[in-house]
């Protein structure tokens, strides 16, 4: 082997030796560079005569193009090992489940509120919702509680540490029927004229959903709960526009015409006459049994004359309905607290 076969060789050594691109750069000035091993022999053909430097120049060019050669085989198979080691690097495996995206829901409870409030909707009431921490005068006094009545123990709620204007503790409101007042109050005071003239009013037909809170806590009573309440206030709405509403209401509520109601006498301080409100069915997984699913009765006129309406002319029906009773009933729930838990498994099904 000659010198230059050694020189080409070495070269190949040096160059597969290099792993990295700035390495072989390096290798590559030892050979090739400006006094570099093929310059300096290329420098020395002046000393030789003009047969010798054809002949050995001939050579030197041939070494130094087996020397670029493989220079650039490297340079091509280090930089495909880069795009390798890169591909490697970024690798997505495209046949890995997707991490998605919780999917959300609406609470059963407030599934079961929509669907109360579309089916009132279709029978021309409005919905009014409102601040859930209330005045002792519209959650009791305008219902016809009177001050310091013992009366209000059927809805004894929570307080605020806050008192309104006239001195009294805001509580939590016990049930929905202050967005009926004051609801009512709007509805009058838009047509004071009508009133004024003892004129017939336009009617009130009006629901308010919404979170209700009592001090009250066991497997059927949660301190909160939902309800929906329901007022039709006209010249001469009666009990018989109330049981004709309310029964189509559970038709199209529960989805079946299987079912009796039933009016049982009752007391509420803002009704007179007042009743609870049962359901049986003739069919299905609830069929047989009265279910207690409503309280109702006739507006009483205090509460009207809070409205600032005249009693005399403006009577109707109130009613409410336990939402969260409702959704049990709808979706077959036996234990009210597991609508309050947050516990997943529960809420999903519901998705
Ligand atoms: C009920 C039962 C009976 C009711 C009464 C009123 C108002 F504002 F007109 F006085 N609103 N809701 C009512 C009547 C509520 O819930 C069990």
């Amino acid at each position: 082997m000659n010198d230059l076969d050694t020189l080409v060789q070495t070269a190949r050594a040096d160059f597969a030796a290099a792993r990295q691109g700035a390495a072989l750069e390096d290798a590559k000035a030892r050979f090739l560079g400006k006094s570099g091993r093929i310059t300096e022999l290329l420098k020395g053909l002046g000393m030789l005569s003009p047969e010798q430097k054809k002949a050995r120049g001939a050579e030197i060019n041939q070494a130094k193009a087996a020397i670029e050669a493989a220079l650039q085989a490297r340079r091509v198979q280090l930089a495909e090992a880069d795009l390798d080691a890169q591909l490697q690097a970024e690798a997505l495996d495209v046949t890995l489940p997707g991490r998605g995206r919780g999917v959300g829901g609406l609470h059963p409870v407030s599934r079961t509120i929509e669907r109360i409030e579309a089916i009132f909707a279709s029978m021309g009431f409005d919905v009014a919702e409102g601040p859930e921490i209330e005045t002792d005068w519209m959650s009791f006094t305008a219902l016809n509680n009177p001050e310091n009545h013992p009366a209000r123990s059927m809805q004894d709620t929570f307080y605020v540490d806050v008192k309104d204007a006239g001195g009294r503790w805001l509580c939590l409101r016990p049930h929905t029927s202050p967005m009926q007042v004051r609801y009512a109050q709007a509805h009058a005071a838009r047509h004071a004229q009508d009133v004024a003239a003892g004129k017939p009013m336009a009617e009130i037909r009006v629901i308010a959903p919404g979170r209700v809170y009592r001090v009250d806590s066991d497997a059927t009573h949660s301190p909160m709960f939902h309800q929906v309440e329901g007022l039709w206030l006209g010249a001469n709405v009666s009990f018989k526009d109330l049981k004709v509403v309310f029964a189509d209401f559970v038709r199209q509520y529960f989805e079946t015409d299987d079912f009796d109601v039933r009016f049982r006498p009752s007391f509420f301080p803002f009704t007179e006459p007042s009743a609870e409100i049962d359901i049986r069915f003739g069919s299905g997984p609830l069929a047989g049994r009265w279910l207690e699913v409503a309280g109702s009765g006739q507006v009483h006129p205090n509460v009207v004359r809070n409205y600032g309406l005249d009693p005399e002319t403006n009577i109707g029906f109130a009613f409410g309905i336990g939402a969260d009773r409702f959704a049990m009933l709808r979706y077959g729930v036996d234990d009210l607290r597991l609508m309050f838990d947050g516990d997943l498994r529960f809420l999903s099904q519901f998705r």
